[in-house]
C-alpha cells in the first residue's frame, strides 16, 4: 500500500523529530568530565566579568549537559547530581545559598588572580581549574560567617576539591570546622591558610583554620620584598609552615582592573599555586614529607622545569625558610 503524500510527510517529520531527539540525547550524555586539578577558594567569590578567570572555573559534570526535558541542567533549577545543591555548575555560594559566585568585594578575585599568574608563569594554568566557593561578602561581621565556612569546607571534601586555599580566618577554634579538615586530611587534601595580619603570635594567639594541629593545613605568614617577615603578618612557632611573597601584590581587581595588596591572604594565594603544582606533579606518590621536602626544594624544581629561570618569580621568593628556623632566621617581629 501506498503512502499518501501527507503520510509521507508525517513520516519524514516524524523520523527528523525523532533523529533530534535522538541527537538531544546523544549530546545530553556527552559530558565532559572535569580532569583538571581542583582547586577550592573559599572566599568572597569571583568576578565574573573577568574572562580569564571565567575561563579557570572548574565544571561539576553532574549539572553540565541537558536534563530529560532538554533544558541545560546548569540552569534547570534542579540538583542533577543529588549533591545538596542546585545548578552548582562552578562552585556554591553559602553566603546567600545560591550559586551566584559574583564577587563584590574584590578579595576573592585577587587571590584566585594570583593563583593563576603563578600557574601561568610555570605554563600550566590550563591544568588547574578553581572551584568557588563563596562565604562571605564584605568585610562586615556576619553571624552566619562561620557557619558559611564550615559549609564550604564541607563542600570541598565532599566535592573532588584537590587543593584548599583559605585566605582568612579568625581566633577562635570550631569543632565543625576541625572535623571538616579532618577529613579532608584523609582524603590527601592540603588547606592553604592565612596566618593573619594583626602582628600577633599565634603561639599565644592561635588563628584558626591555620592554627590547627593538623598535617594537611599548612600555615602561611607574608614576607616582603627583601624576605623578611611583613610588618602586619601574624608569625608563631608552634604552627607555622612557611613565608610566601604578601606586601603589594598585583593581581586582578574587580571590573578587569588590577589591584595591588598586602596580606597573608596574598601570601596564601601564593603558597596555593606552588603547593598545587607540587601536588599535581606528584598525585599518586602523594605524601606529606615528601611534599614538605618538595617546598624546600622548590627553587631547584623550578630551574629544572623551565632551565631559564624567571627573574620576577624568583624574586618574588616564592618559597622562604623552613618551620622554626624561618622565624629566627627573620629575627622577633616588632610590635608595629
Ligand atoms: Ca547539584
Ligand atoms: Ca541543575
Amino acid at each position: 500500500m501506498k503512502m499518501s503524500t501527507k503520510h509521507k510527510r508525517l513520516h519524514k517529520w516524524l523520523l527528523a523529530a525523532t533523529i533530534l531527539v535522538l541527537l538531544q540525547l546523544l549530546l545530553a550524555h556527552k559530558v565532559q568530565a572535569e580532569t583538571r586539578f581542583v582547586i577550592s577558594i573559599i572566599d568572597t567569590g569571583i568576578d565574573l566579568k573577568n574572562e580569564t578567570l571565567k575561563k579557570q572555573l572548574c565544571r561539576n559534570e553532574g549539572e553540565m549537559g541537558r536534563d530529560k526535558n532538554g533544558n541545560p541542567k546548569s540552569t534547570n533549577g534542579m540538583d542533577d547530581d543529588g549533591n545538596g545543591y542546585i545548578d552548582d555548575l562552578h562552585g556554591w555560594s553559602f553566603f546567600d545559598k545560591s550559586n551566584d559566585l559574583q564577587d563584590q568585594h574584590g578579595h576573592g578575585t585577587h587571590v584566585a588572580g594570583i593563583i593563576y599568574q603563578e600557574l601561568k608563569q610555570l605554563k600550566l594554568e590550563n591544568e588547574f581549574c578553581f572551584q568557588v566557593l563563596k562565604y562571605y561578602n564584605s568585610e562586615t561581621y556576619s553571624p552566619h560567617l562561620l557557619q558559611a565556612s564550615n559549609q564550604s569546607l564541607k563542600y570541598a571534601a565532599l566535592n573532588k576539591s584537590q587543593l584548599i586555599n583559605y585566605s582568612g580566618g579568625g581566633y577562635a577554634a570550631n569543632k565543625e570546622e576541625e572535623f571538616w579538615l579532618r577529613q579532608l586530611a584523609h582524603k590527601n587534601i592540603p588547606v592553604m591558610a592565612a596566618m593573619g595580619n594583626q602582628t600577633l603570635d599565634t603561639d599565644q594567639f592561635p588563628f584558626y583554620p591555620a592554627g590547627y594541629d593538623l598535617e594537611n593545613v599548612f600555615a602561611i605568614a607574608a614576607a616582603t620584598p627583601e624576605q623578611t617577615r611583613a610588618p602586619f603578618s601574624n608569625y608563631g612557632k608552634r604552627k607555622f609552615d612557611f613565608m610566601a611573597p604578601g606586601v603589594h601584590i598585583k593581581a586582578f581587581g574587580l571590573n578587569n582592573s588590577q589591584a595591588y595588596l598586602s596580606g597573608t591572604s596574598q601570601a596564601t594565594a601564593k603558597a596555593s599555586a606552588m603547593v598545587a603544582y607540587l601536588v599535581y606533579q606528584n598525585q599518586n606518590t602523594f605524601d606529606w614529607k615528601d611534599l614538605k621536602t618538595n617546598l624546600k626544594n622548590w627553587r631547584q624544581i623550578y630551574s629544572r622545569l623551565n632551565k631559564k629561570e624567571n627573574p620576577e618569580f624568583l624574586d618574588s621568593g616564592f618559597i622562604q625558610k623552613y618551620k622554626t628556623t624561618q622565624v629566627d632566621a627573620f629575627g622577633e617581629p616588632s610590635p608595629n
